[in-house]
């Protein structure tokens, strides 16, 4: 039997329980901040157990008191994913508490363990996947209805000990606001990843289904332990491939282990497939033979994946083919494959992200165009899938004004995990501001506090089919995401789809108690460094609310990139800097987009001298000479935030290094050297823009900032280095 790597590390942790355990210092129990002279030994920390490090319990009290709940482990006869809680369970208690902890079934009448007890209608009113924990008759017991609550229990419980927080009064119930909580790989059949840079992809298609990689079981760990219940296991620009025999099997075997942890197994599908594998003439929604195709094929899927969760679907879009290429709407296209559905419990997820090659037109506009339309025209098994942005995972972006303005369909969000757009693996984002700004973003559609959230957990329009999804992070690097604070989007993306009413903030220190370090002066300065991050980025990449969404690797800068094979796909389309000023005038006298939001919303950006400074560009073409409300000029303000936001990179270095003393080395050293390349990459932006609009203003650098060393042509050949083949 193959042994999972995380079961491989568990002994030499306990090792590591022993070394710190004999630690005289007690610093981290203390809180008192370790000393330089004393760095904590490797534990041979390589990233790779994410946030389920289960470091021992430090605080002796503490851990008495946990074990006074360790005499077993009480799992009633279950099934699987309640077998995958009890092991998970006795992994943990082993190495949090250093006790080896017995799961048995016959606990009647027995106290002093923790017990799982699966709770009927009458007991409670908790939705199916809620939790409780409470102590209770000398044990302590997680409750729900479902094996998969009890699972979320135990992993809650886990987190609980794993922050050494007290067993006294333990009382901790919780349930999820979205029902579909799924990541989106983006993962081609020949294992590269689209926008992927933490490697190749976890799925090692050409293996399966005979060799099963452990690491799936290590994969489903982690998003069970966040409460993530689907995973869309091949990219949205999809290969027909997956819906041949040979890779449903290969798929099955996957779903096989996601099961195990309460994990939903979903494909992206090819539209044309019906065409391209099936032989068929048309792949026409309307027809007869396409519609029975599909049927078969779902049925296929369900003979090898009982639990299959449903299709992803980009259509239509950025040249995948559709139910348009027919004559028919989007529409016909989704509700097709609903009705192939509707024998089973799977969905369609019908994604919104279009936009079309009109010279005039502002893309902005597309997805609401053509979707607002359709509403009340999909079928109830399909939500639409909805970017948190009107354009493409800006590093800020204003809300999509689709949210509200489909009252008549399920809306899902979709958030990009992996940083496409924000520095890939060298640069230091702390993504969680991003989720929570869209979120709250009110949309007042039934007045105020209409939020995005409320439209996306289906409170405001009453929705049970309810969907948040991100775009995974995740690769095959040894720590999952290329860069190691990037693990912490992935938790903050899981933990928001849990509950979107938890705050950046909470998030970033649950994760870094979780993963780096207790010390809590060593966690202030990286919740710090966190919580900036984001800023810190859009200030030196696209402050004042510009954008860069053109064509090509969406890494190095290029605002002066104007050829392409469309104007959407050029960088001058989305800044339009000319001698006069900057930015994409949104208002009645340009594009008019804003007239898709809300009164209430185009009152925030409508008038440039009210317009918040993080959304200005995005709604106003502003001269260079323009006085902004921090009494800078617009061309003043822009250098400003290009320079402070590259000098603030040495700052993220001084927080980091400030925690060194209470960090494993390995990650110490791998995130000090990110952060050298992203202050480089940084000074190379900055320079860049402040070059390349200096062509247009003509105005030097103001006092104060040392003007670029190098020349614009000069940076231009660097990045022509850069994307070179
Ligand atoms: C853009 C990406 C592209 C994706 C597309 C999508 O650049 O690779 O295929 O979005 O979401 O952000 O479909």
């Amino acid at each position: 039997m193959t042994k999972s790597p995380f079961l491989m590390l568990f002994s030499c942790l306990l090792i590591g329980f022993k070394l710190l355990a004999a630690d005289p210092s007690g610093a981290e129990a203390s809180g008192a901040e370790a000393s330089d002279a004393e760095p904590l030994a490797s534990d041979g920390n390589d990233g790779y157990r994410l946030w389920l490090n289960y470091e021992p319990v430090r605080n002796a009290s503490v851990k008495s008191e946990y074990l006074k709940y360790a005499a077993f482990i009480g799992r009633p006869a279950s099934g699987e994913i309640m077998q995958s809680a009890s092991q998970e369970l006795q992994l943990g208690l082993g190495k949090l508490l250093g006790k080896s902890v017995n799961i048995t079934n016959s606990f009647a009448g027995k106290s002093g363990g923790i017990v799982f007890k699966i709770e009927t209608s009458a007991d409670t009113a908790q939705p199916v996947e809620g939790y409780r924990i409470q102590l209770s008759g000398g044990n302590m017991i997680i409750s729900s209805k479902s094996e998969q609550g009890i699972l979320y229990g135990t992993f809650a419980l886990l987190r609980h000990m794993q922050m050494q927080l007290p067993v006294k009064g333990l009382n901790l119930a919780s349930s999820p606001r979205v029902r579909y909580r799924m990541l989106n790989h983006w993962d081609n059949p020949d294992g590269t990843i689209e926008r992927g840079y933490a490697g190749q992809s976890l799925w090692k298609w050409y293996e399966l289904p005979e060799r099963v990689d452990p690491r799936y079981a290590d994969y489903a760990r982690a998003n069970a332990s966040l409460g993530i219940n689907g995973t869309v296991l091949n990219n949205v620009n999809a290969s027909a491939r997956f819906m041949s025999q040979e890779y449903i099997v290969k798929v099955a075997a996957v779903a096989n282990v996601m099961r195990k942890y309460g994990i939903k197994t979903y494909l992206s599908v090819y539209f044309a497939a019906p065409k391209t594998l099936g032989g068929l003439k048309t792949s026409d929604p309307l027809d007869p033979q396409v519609r029975a195709w599909w049927k078969e094929k779902v049925a296929q899927i369900y003979k090898e994946i009982p639990d299959f969760g449903g299709f992803l679907v980009k259509a239509n879009s950025e040249g995948e083919p559709g139910p348009q290429d027919y004559g028919r709407i989007h529409a016909d296209g989704a509700n097709m494959l609903a009705e192939a559905f509707k024998p089973y419990d799977g969905i369609v997820i019908w994604r919104a992200f279009v936009y079309k090659a009109d010279p005039n037109a502002d893309r902005f506009k597309a997805a609401h165009e053509e979707f607002v339309p359709l509403d009340g025209k999909f079928d109830p098994k399909v939500i639409v899938q909805v970017k948190n942005g009107p354009i493409d995972f800006q590093p800020r972006e204003p809300f999509s004004p689709l949210f509200g303005n489909m009252p008549k369909t399920p809306l899902g969000i979709e958030f990009q995990i992996t940083q496409e757009y924000l520095g890939f693996a060298t640069h230091a984002v702390y993504e969680a501001p991003i989720f929570e700004e869209c979120l709250d973003s009110d949309t007042y559609v039934n007045g105020a506090g209409s939020t995005v959230a409320k439209i996306v957990d289906g409170s405001l329009h009453g929705y049970e089919r309810t969907l948040i999804a991100g775009v995974a992070n995740t690769g095959n690097s040894r720590n999952w995401t290329g860069h190691p604070l990037a693990q912490a989007n992935w938790y903050a993306f899981g933990r928001l789809s849990w509950d979107h009413q938890l705050t950046s903030e909470q998030i970033a220190r649950e994760w870094i108690a979780l993963t780096l370090t207790q010390n809590p002066k060593a966690s202030g300065h990286i919740t710090a460094l966190m919580l900036r991050s984001r800023e810190i980025y859009v200030d030196y990449n696209t402050p004042l609310g510009l954008s860069r969404p053109w064509m090509g690797v969406h890494f190095a800068p290029e605002p002066w990139q104007n050829k392409g094979s469309r104007p959407d796909w050029t960088a001058v389309y989305y800044h339009r800097a000319d001698s006069i000023g900057l930015g994409f005038d949104r208002t009645a006298s340009g594009s008019n987009a804003l007239a898709q939001y809300r009164p209430e919303v185009q009152k925030q950006w409508n008038n440039p001298d009210q317009t918040p400074l993080p959304y200005l560009l995005w709604f106003h073409h502003v001269r260079w000479d323009k006085k902004l409300s921090t009494g800078r000029t617009l061309w003043e303000e822009l250098c400003t935030r290009f320079y402070t936001g590259a000098d603030s990179v040495v700052w993220m270095q001084q927080q980091w290094d400030l925690a060194k003393p209470s960090l494993d080395p390995q990650i110490y050293t791998d995130v000090a050297e990110r952060l050298k390349v992203q202050r480089r990459e940084a000074i190379w932006w900055r320079d860049a823009w402040v070059l390349y609009l200096q062509t247009f203003t003509k105005q030097p650098v103001p006092a104060g900032f040392e003007p670029p060393k190098q020349t614009l042509e000069e940076v231009k050949k660097s990045v022509n280095v850069y994307l070179m083949r």
